[in-house]
């Protein structure tokens, strides 16, 4: 389903760029089958009968102009999670940010349709102070060819040495996609230097957890979907005490008397034999 083998030259690249960007990670004959689960998804028609942690947009009820997303489709849809919980996500994260191994944190479906808006620059590691270590890695793979006009994730070269700084401003449909980033980047006295994820579907993009992205408006007329793994180390655990932001979501899975990720909310994904 998936390929990918990590290498001294990839990780370097990683290292430097706080990304990696590369042509070929799933398989073509799966792209149409995972593409059309997400109309299903998004109608609330899940085939576990379970329902995703956070379901963003719902078909008929949100505005058809801004990007939709659901949180967690793993739990709701077998084929997510074939997808977002294989092994070789795990390894590579593991691989490129020096872990043992890897746990799937969150999984996300991003659906930005023709026009739809952009979503605000941000750092992922920001959004999970509730996680001891706080850091994490991303696997973002798009379902459709994706190039600027159609609204692809974008990073901010080098901006994961540049320090974390706590969520601020709006992530759906802001204003200006790219203010919180201008701020930051002013403070600490950097350049910005964009690039942007342009890749055939089935493509990937890894991103550490401190790099900037975002991304802008899909100017096409066809629709940009991807799916995500988010990944944090494989023996993280809960923070004992802090409970707001995301964890807010949560927090319903940490047991009273342990501050363990448990694999049953939190698949393992992969570890160093
Ligand atoms: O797909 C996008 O535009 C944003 C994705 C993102 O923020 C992420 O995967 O961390």
């Amino acid at each position: 389903m998936i390929s990918l083998k990590i290498n001294k030259q990839l990780i370097d690249n990683f290292s430097h760029d706080g990304f990696l960007i590369l042509e070929n990670f799933i398989f073509a004959k799966y792209l149409e089958k995972i593409r059309n689960r997400f109309e299903p998804l998004f109608k609330g028609k899940f085939e576990t009968g379970i329902e995703p942690d956070e379901w963003n947009w719902k078909f008929g009820k949100d505005p058809k102009d801004v990007t939709r997303q659901i949180c967690n489709a793993w739990k709701s849809d077998r084929l997510v999670f074939e997808i977002v919980s294989n092994k070789i996500i795990g390894e590579c994260c593991s691989k490129l940010m020096n872990w043992k191994g890897a746990k799937l944190i969150q999984d996300n479906l991003l659906w930005k349709p023709p026009g739809g808006k952009s979503l605000g620059f941000h750092q992922d590691a920001a959004y999970d102070d509730w996680i001891i270590p706080q850091t994490m890695a991303t696997c973002w793979m798009p379902l459709d060819d994706v190039s600027k006009n159609t609204g692809t994730l974008e990073y901010v070269r080098g901006s994961h040495k540049w320090g974390l700084q706590p969520p601020k401003g709006k992530f759906h449909s802001p204003d200006d996609y790219k203010k919180e980033l201008k701020n930051f980047a002013k403070k600490i006295n950097k350049k910005i230097e964009i690039v942007y994820v342009e890749v055939p579907a089935g493509g990937v993009a890894f991103h550490h957890g401190r790099t900037w992205h975002g991304s802008g408006i899909n100017e096409t007329l066809s629709h940009r979907r991807a799916i995500v793994s988010h990944c944090v180390p494989h023996d993280a655990k809960f923070h004992p005490t802090n409970i707001g932001g995301t964890a807010k979501i949560y927090k319903k899975y940490k047991k009273n008397d342990s501050n363990e990720l448990d694999e049953k909310y939190f698949p393992l994904l992969w570890k160093e034999s």
